[in-house]
Parts: structure tokens; sequence; C-alpha cells
């Protein structure tokens, strides 16, 4: 069976990439709610409805796990999915917060995400226990940027410059990258937040938390074989796959449209 994955869009790629490359023998199927994507500027309560619907339908294609690659998604509806699946879930935020706890040398940490993933303090709340100094910051217009395929220049970097600056002025050692888009972005962010920053994107952690837990369960299949990967979207399959293959590379293809609400 294969693991699903589900995002809000078309930033999840991100995620699906990082555990395509760690498991590459794996059969996944990607949900991305693209026709209702963005979800960061949505009250959370329509974003957990939103999930829990994408997530159902990953769950009727038969998969062995749920990756909720989205951290809006997973911050607004993790613990509902918990109760709501016997399957294995993982999410985005746990893990990247675990490994910037880890390795924060000063105990200041960053987070960038959208406005959703703030308001719900996802992170504040995973971080809790760490003793960690956790400094928020809402970057919005990051994800229209990546959604238009703009990844440099001087607009991006005078906007990026007004985000992160907070950020360095405090002096955080550590910033987690909270939104599936910003990893396309670090090329920036890390210009920006200087060689001292370590950037810790979730999609990485996401996919390491995914290996270990398929690992645990001995729910790998661990055989070398030519895996299915299969893309749907909500929205416009062919929008869905260019700007796919544009930012990601040639492991998007094929992508198919389903409509989700029933
Ligand atoms: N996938 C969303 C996230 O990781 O928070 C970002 C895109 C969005 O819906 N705003």
């Amino acid at each position: 069976a294969p693991i699903g994955i589900f995002d809000s869009g078309f930033g999840g790629l991100t995620v699906a990439r990082a555990i395509v490359d760690l498991l590459p023998n794996e059969d996944v199927v990607y949900l991305g709610d693209t026709a209702r994507a963005p979800y960061g500027p949505r009250p959370i309560a329509d974003v957990r409805r939103y999930t829990l619907e994408g997530l159902d339908w990953l769950v009727d294609q038969g998969v062995k796990a749920l990756v909720i690659a989205c951290n809006t998604g997973s911050s607004a509806a993790l613990r509902d999915a918990r109760e709501r699946y016997s399957l294995p879930i993982v999410e985005v935020i746990l893990p990247a917060a675990r490994k910037a706890a880890a390795i924060t040398r000063d105990r200041q940490v960053g987070v960038i995400c959208t406005q959703a993933t703030a308001t719900s303090r996802s992170y504040n709340d995973a971080m809790a226990v760490s003793g960690v100094s956790l400094l928020t910051r809402v970057c919005p217009r990051f994800v229209e940027f990546v959604e238009q395929g703009v990844t440099s220049g001087d607009e991006l970097m005078a906007v990026a410059d007004s985000y992160l600056r907070p950020l360095r002025e405090r002096g955080v050692d550590t910033l987690i990258l909270g939104c599936t888009h910003y990893p396309l972005l670090s090329g920036v962010i890390s210009y920006l937040m200087g060689e001292d920053v370590t950037l810790v994107s979730s999609a990485d952690e996401c996919a390491r938390a995914a290996f270990a837990m398929l690992t645990r369960l001995e729910l790998l299949r661990g055989d070398a074989h030519e895996a299915t990967r299969a893309f749907v979207t909500t929205g416009n399959p062919e929008r869905f796959e260019g700007l796919g293959r544009r930012l990601m590379g040639g492991f998007v293809s094929g992508v198919q449209q389903v409509r989700l609400t029933r």
C-alpha cells in the first residue's frame, strides 16, 4: 500500500520530494487541495474540515500511513486526525520543533509560517517543554512568490528582509521553515539570516520522522522496485504539474484531478 501525503496545494511537494529521496522504494499518493489553497489566511475551523476531507480521501485509497505535509493543516487538524484514523500519522510540526530544540546553541529559535499556523500556536505547544524561547514571524507573501515561481530577485529580497529582520535582531540561531513552500526560498532566507543561523526544514524533518516511524512499525517495503507515485489535485492539473516540474523537477508527472466534496 502507498504512503498518503496531504497538502493544501502544491507546496507539500517539498515534503513529497524529501520522502521520495529517503524512501525511493515506497509507493506514494499525493493529494494537494489546490482548489481551496492557500489555507494560511483561512479560519482554523475551515482548515480543519478541509484537511480531514483530504485525509479521508487518502484513507479511501487504502494508504498504509498518512503524512500531513501542510503546516497549516497539521496545526488545525492533527489531534482530530489522530482520533479519526487508526493509521500511523506523521506531520511536519513536531519533527521540526524537536530538531530545532536539539540543535539551538543559545536556546533562541525562530519559526516562520502562515497566519493560521501562528494563530494555532502549534509550534509553541510543540516546543513548550524544551525551555527554548520561540519567536514567530508570519510571512504571508512568501507563498505568493513561490506560487508565481519566483525564488529570487529584488522584490522578494526586500519583502524577505522586512519579515526576517526582527528574527536577526533577536539573535535567533536556529530558524524553522514552518511552511511547505519555504524550503524553496531557503537561498534568500539563508542569505539574509547569515551563515550563523541554521535553517530547519520541516519537510526534511518530516521525511526523517516518516522513515523512522515506518521502520519502527515494520511497514517499509524494503525491496528494490519501481515505485508508483500518484499526484492528485483538486485544482487545475496542468498548472499543478507545470509549477511542480518547474520548481521540483521531473518526479512530478501524470497529475490527475479529483473532487473532494461528496
Ligand atoms: N501548505 C501550507 C503550509 O505549510 O502552511 C502553505 C500554503 C498555504 O496554504 N498557505
